[in-house]
């Protein structure tokens, strides 16, 4: 392991919250929670604000609603998300090659690797400016965390959350982890994590003094080497760039072997769905998908199918997945899955749509309607109207005569759009019908308004 703590963990703060509350003036302050709307949806994330009711990522959308019945709710805006995360990773790549993004808003970076730190004082004014940068740049707030170990910088920036930095020095590691609950190692769910406690086992300490052996007697030899290993605070793992990688793949090890055919399904869907994010946070697409199935007794298969063109269509690698799924017999129980994509390609977004389309056989959608994320939105019925469905809650408008907007809610042929800007005070609301010809949907603005030669916006307004 490196004696410099210079690799950087960046997870930005609530982010497609904090996208919305930045693109939203009159949320700005309040509980926020964007997630599946229909009776099956869930949250996928909340506002600070909203997070002191209890509400988290995850949970039922009836549920949230139950805590926290006065805040706004809204639909995910994927595009709206990824544009600014493209901005992000564009600032991790100009400080090093090697940039493993991990998911929209979460990346580690090699700063060694870029040649900007190579000490603790570099590593911290590096994390503290590329803070500064993410905030000029996309008006949000990213928390920065900063170790010798992926590991480590993963829980420092956890520990830095909301709007921090942390620093965790080497040499200081065992003695930080040690009290820790084991859940916070890599890899310990509750299953393991109550597997460990019945055995009397609840801080990292306790697994590093319970031995290798004991360990490896619990929960396997892989597992438990492995966690062993994490305990003492060893971790190896490198930065790998995902230019470099050939091919982009999650996979989870389940605590308890999965028997039942519809809940493999739906995991190799969701894995499906994490993968597209890896392979669209380092702005890539691929050709092949592949299912690895480690089975109850070990045995390990894996399947793959080329398609005609890259893609980086999460309903393409989700159905292809479960077509290679149902090659697969499980009915002695799985205890891994993985998903992956290879034969990667760098293809601009527009390509891909195209290119994705004819891949699963000319199933288009409409141009004009925006692309539905299968990812956190499971098909809410009941359909509204088709002229209530162009008026997405959270998605933008704009009025002939009152300029740019968001759908605050629709129905009963009205549609409620409330009128600010990125940059405006707090707006005003305003009722129409859902046919008036001078409302029309919008694209998001960009959250900051730069103009050439100037900084930020701020120095232009008024008071
Ligand atoms: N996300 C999701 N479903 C989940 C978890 C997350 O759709 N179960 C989405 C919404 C989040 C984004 O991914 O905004 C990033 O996930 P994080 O876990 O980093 O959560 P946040 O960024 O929202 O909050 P935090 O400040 O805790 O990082
Ligand atoms: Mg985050």
């Amino acid at each position: 392991m490196r004696n410099a703590p210079t690799i950087l963990h960046l997870d930005m703060d609530a982010f497609y919250a904090s996208a919305e509350q930045a693109s939203k003036p009159s949320l700005r302050g309040k509980a926020v929670i964007v997630g599946g709307l229909g009776p099956r949806g869930v949250v996928a994330t909340a506002s600070y604000e909203a997070r002191v009711f209890g509400v988290h990522s995850a949970m039922p959308m009836a549920q949230a609603r139950r805590l926290a019945p006065h805040a706004a709710y809204l639909v995910p805006r994927f595009p709206f998300y990824r544009a600014i995360s493209e901005q992000v990773m564009g600032l991790l790549r100009a400080l090093s090659p090697l940039v493993e993004p991990l998911s929209l808003d979460e990346a580690f970076v090699d700063l060694e690797a870029g040649g900007v730190a190579w000490d603790e004082e570099s590593a911290r004014l590096t994390g503290a400016r590329l803070r500064a940068d993410i905030r000029e740049v996309t008006g949000l707030t990213g928390s920065v965390g900063l170790a010798a170990s992926k590991m480590l910088a993963k829980i420092a920036s956890e520990q830095a959350k909301p709007d921090g930095l942390v620093l965790i020095e080497p040499g200081t590691e065992r003695a930080l982890l040690g009290p820790m609950p084991v859940r916070t190692l890599p890899g310990v769910g509750p299953a393991t994590g109550d597997h460990l406690r019945r055995a009397g086992i609840t801080t990292v300490e306790e697994i590093a003094e319970a031995g290798q052996d004991e360990l490896v007697r619990l929960l396997g030899r892989a597992h438990g080497q492995a966690l062993y290993a994490m305990a003492l605070a060893h971790d190896e793992r490198p930065v790998v760039a995902e230019r470099d990688a050939k091919s982009v793949s999650v996979e989870d090890t389940y605590d308890m072997d999965i028997h039942d055919r519809v809940r493999v399904r739906a995991e190799v869907q969701r894995l499906a769905d994490r993968c597209v994010q890896r392979l669209r946070a380092a702005g890539r697409s691929g050709r092949t998908v592949v299912l690895k199935v480690r089975r109850y007794d070990f045995s390990t298969l894996t399947r793959s199918e080329t398609l005609r063109g890259p893609t980086d269509d999460p309903a393409v690698v989700r159905e292809a997945a479960a077509r290679l799924l149902e090659s697969v017999d499980t009915t002695g129980g799985v205890r891994l899955l993985g998903v992956g994509v290879s034969g990667l390609a760098d293809f601009t977004q527009e390509d891909l749509f195209a290119q994705a389309r004819t891949a699963v056989g000319g199933a288009a959608l409409p141009e004009e309607e925006p692309r539905r994320e299968v990812q956190d939105e499971p098909a809410e019925e009941p359909a509204p109207p088709a002229a209530e469905r162009r008026w997405r809650a959270g998605h933008d408008v704009r009025h002939a005569v009152h300029g740019h907007g968001w759908v605050q809610g629709s129905g009963l042929g009205r549609v409620t759009v409330r009128f600010e800007t990125p940059d405006s005070g707090p707006g005003r609301v305003r009722t129409f019908r859902t046919d008036d010809p001078e409302l029309e949907p919008a694209d998001p603005l960009p959250l900051v308004t730069r103009r050439p030669g100037a900084g930020a916006l701020t120095t232009q307004e008024p008071g």
